[in-house]
């Protein structure tokens, strides 16, 4: 039987005893062994595909627990900025949990997909003129103006849940990955993968990738009109940005920006090459050791093994799939036509 992550991982969770498990079976998402890029990047590479949780994103595995605790706090509603699948999970969550869901995202720039998600389960969606980073600024102000628990990241339950996926690596391989590489938004994810492997006591090298025209931490400074095609990481001020240098800098790795060209390459790569579809922000990671290598510093030994987290499902973004895949061949109703069409 599924487990929730919540069952699974409890003794690691700060949860209070008389909290409800607001669950949708969340986490235990597969690792791909990746043969083709493990040939190209000299490396054993593994790929957590975190598109296989519920909601298609491994938002849902800090959600259950910001819900769970929310809900035992007495929360009627929960509100999140997103670009995307914060907002898709949030809503599904605050459903299990008979609350109240509100999203604010940024208007235009969120994948189909997700705002199908968010709508389907009828959060409130309110499109902002403005891009991520000015809708968490007015989601803050207005869950200290109001009765409403903010479950973005900045929520330390989100970090906590999303810290097990450092667990499942572990738990699965038998020992810890000598390298991640993970692709860095508002930066709470690298955060709490850094969080439970401290927790484990292991140190895997962090490698994290932004999209290049979104890429504060590379840059060292805000970005205050970030762009780039992989709109999950369309952020320009990370909110865990402390948190997120000292996972690079704790584990010698680094932060490095990859382009939109090389994040559209390794996502079609990726599922013409290994099986596996994810969203282009997703495919940062790959696009990330593919460009960047894996890098050390002096003395340390090459990685051997590296687990590339895939954070969201292809199937989020089919405007950018079908945007730039090869064109479907319409065919009449005829053996030799579609005999040609196979074959030719
Ligand atoms: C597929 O949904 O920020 O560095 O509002 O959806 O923890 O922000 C999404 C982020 C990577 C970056 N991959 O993670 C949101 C949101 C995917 C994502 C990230 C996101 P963080």
């Amino acid at each position: 039987m599924p487990q929730p992550l919540i069952e699974r991982y409890r003794d690691s969770l700060p949860l209070e005893p008389g909290d409800p498990v607001v669950s949708l079976n969340e986490g235990s998402t597969p690792l791909v062994e990746a043969p083709r890029l493990s040939e190209r990047v000299g490396a054993r590479v593994w790929l957590k595909v975190e598109g296989a949780n519920p909601t298609g994103s491994f938002k849902d595995r800090g959600m259950t627990v910001a819900v769970s605790r929310a809900a035992g706090r007495g929360a009627k509603a929960v509100i999140c900025a997103s670009t995307g699948n914060t907002a898709a999970s949030a809503s599904a969550y605050a459903v299990r949990a008979g609350l109240r869901g509100a999203v604010i995202v940024p208007e235009g720039k969120i994948a189909i997909g997700k705002l199908a998600q968010s709508l389907m389960h009828g959060a409130r969606v309110v499109a902002l003129e403005g891009n991520f980073d000015d809708a968490l600024t007015i989601v803050r102000q207005l869950a200290e103006r109001n009765p409403i628990e903010l479950v973005n990241s900045v929520n330390p339950y989100r970090i906590e849940g999303q810290k097990t996926a450092a667990f499942e690596l572990i738990d699965e391989l038998g020992y810890a990955p000598d390298a991640l590489a993970i692709p860095v938004g508002n930066a709470g994810n690298v955060t709490a993968y850094w969080k439970g492997f401290q927790e484990r006591g292991t140190s895997p090298i962090c490698y994290g990738f932004q999209a290049a025209g979104s890429a504060p931490l590379v840059d060292g400074s805000p970005v205050a009109k970030p762009e780039t095609v992989a709109s999950a990481i369309r952020i320009g001020n990370p909110a865990r940005w402390e948190e997120a240098m000292n996972a690079f800098n704790s584990s010698r790795g680094r932060v490095a920006a990859v382009t939109d060209e090389q994040i559209l390459d390794a996502y079609h790569w990726l599922a013409s090459h290994e099986g596996v579809f994810c969203e282009p922000a997703s495919a940062a990671s790959v696009a990330g050791i593919l460009n960047h290598g894996l890098p050390t510093v002096e003395g340390m030994d090459k990685p051997e093994t590296v687990v590339c987290v895939l954070t969201g499902h292809g199937l989020k973004d089919p405007d950018t799939a079908l945007g730039t895949a090869p064109s479907v061949i319409n065919c009449q109703n005829d053996i030799g036509e579609v005999e040609a069409a196979v074959f030719n």
